[in-house]
């Protein structure tokens, strides 16, 4: 790796990667190479060569090939030279002197992706972009965010499932619901794993937690929705409330940006300008309603007063928190049932608000939680209610007929959650393919 040169001491080397940059001058050229770990600076000549007593011209410098003056950018090559530490090269500190040069794959010389090539250029050439060291960064920074949620899942005991894509029914609302042929009838692709994992409640699973696809049909194109996108989705057994479920899941935040600010903090600064702040617990909590009342004291109506929030309001209410707490999350509790899916547990004695939450960082909605109805009879009344159809959903309020346990969990889009911790305009930048209303390609 070409990371751990700086390690090693001055001598033979073999590296491969891309070439990156090459400057051909009159007696010397360079050529930059870069693989997944980082990028190291190669150098033709620029060196005399032992005078050779038969040839009195041998004393000249070492001469440029044609090889190198030809590489294109991005063409992959093998390099066998001497290493050599060299305190004024900026890169790294070290740079190799070659000997041999093959090339294992040539670039094409027009190469279609530029620095500022605009992202649509950038995604229907995504396997460039991606060689783009803050972008394979992104990548990394995922698995160590997603190792660390793992970490803390499992060490609860907590059961990793798979669920199934296919649907028979809608588990959001329909409007967003893609349906596929499936044989002589119809399927539906899971907008999430929301039944399958209660379902893991009543299978007497305890703990379980999901990293899987989910898809909406959502035609808008906006920074923050994509038609298929990584939800991460937690459910767990025993809850009092919601209020238990927001305590696990600012937990996992907290281990998740940790562990990303160790291992990456400094070549997230680097690369993307962003100090990453990991925060303390608890995080700011405000009811729905109260928020609401904070950003119209402050000059913002929300539109409809039984609405949900509206990303203006969500921005301003974020604001209101970084100002008065410092936090860059906050949780907005107790949504009112009509804005809120039939599963999710109302209040005793208040059946116009539900013991949910959004979690709300950088001023956007990463995530949703609830506590979910266990009570077939209550469960069932509404879904009625809100129109869906109880024949339809016969299988899942089945779970509710044979003893489950009261639980409750939360459903967050990945994608969104490295967006804003990197201070990305948009999705498609931590998407590893994103899929938009006009987006199927690569
Ligand atoms: P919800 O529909 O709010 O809740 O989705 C949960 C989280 O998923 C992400 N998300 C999206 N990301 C990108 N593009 C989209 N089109 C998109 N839609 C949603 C968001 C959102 O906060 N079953 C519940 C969760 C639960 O209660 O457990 C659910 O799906 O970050």
């Amino acid at each position: 790796m070409i990371n751990d040169l700086a390690a090693r001491e001055d001598g033979p080397v073999r590296v491969s990667g891309w070439v990156e940059k090459v400057r051909d001058q009159r007696h010397v050229q360079f050529v930059v190479l870069r693989d997944e770990s980082g990028a190291v600076q190669l150098v033709n000549g620029g060196v005399l060569r032992e005078p050779d007593p038969e040839n009195p011209r041998s004393d000249i410098l070492v001469p440029r090939t044609r090889t190198i003056s030809e590489l294109t950018h991005g063409t992959f090559v093998t390099v066998g030279g001497e290493l050599q530490h060299n305190e004024r090269v900026k890169l790294g500190g070290v740079e190799i002197q070659i000997d041999e040069i093959s090339v294992v794959t040539a670039a094409l010389p027009d190469n279609p992706v530029a620095d500022d090539s605009g992202i649509d250029v950038r995604l229907d050439w995504r396997f460039l972009d991606l060689r783009r060291p803050e972008q394979n960064l992104v990548f990394r920074i995922q698995t160590t965010f997603l190792h660390a949620l793992r970490q803390v899942w499992v060490d609860r005991g907590l059961i990793e499932i798979q669920t199934p894509k296919l649907m028979a029914s809608a588990s959001e609302s329909r409007a967003e619901l893609f349906e596929v042929e499936y044989f002589e009838g119809k399927a539906f692709l899971a907008q999430s794993p929301q039944f399958f994992k209660q379902m893991a409640q009543a299978a007497g699973f305890g703990g379980i937690f999901e990293v899987g696809p989910a898809f909406r049909a959502d035609p808008s194109f906006t920074s923050r929705h994509a038609t298929e996108f990584t939800s991460i989705d937690m459910e767990i057994s025993w809850v009092d409330s919601h209020v238990d479920v927001m305590d696990l899941h600012e937990e996992l935040m907290v281990a998740g940006i940790s562990a990303v600010e160790e291992k990456h903090g400094e070549e997230i600064q680097k690369l993307f300008g962003v100090e990453l702040a990991v925060p303390s617990r608890p995080f700011p909590r405000i009811p729905l309603a109260e928020a609401k009342e904070i950003v119209k004291a402050e000059g913002y109506e929300i539109p409809r007063a039984d609405a949900d929030m509206d990303p203006e309001g969500e921005r301003r209410i974020a604001a209101h928190v970084k100002q008065k707490y410092g936090y860059d999350f906050v949780f907005l509790t107790d949504y009112a049932a009509s804005i809120r899916p039939f599963y999710h547990m109302r209040h005793e004695g208040d059946a116009s608000l539900t013991n949910s939450y959004d979690l709300i960082y950088h001023g956007v909605e990463i995530s949703t939680g609830a506590q979910r109805e266990h009570r077939i009879e209550v469960l069932e009344a509404q879904a009625v209610e809100k129109g869906m159809d109880p024949a339809e959903l016969g299988f899942y309020l089945d779970f509710f007929r044979y003893g489950v346990p009261p639980h409750g969990g939360f459903g967050m889009g990945l994608n969104r959650v490295l967006m804003l911790m990197l201070g990305q305009s948009s999705i498609r930048e931590t998407t590893y393919l994103f899929r938009g209303p006009n987006r199927l390609l690569p």
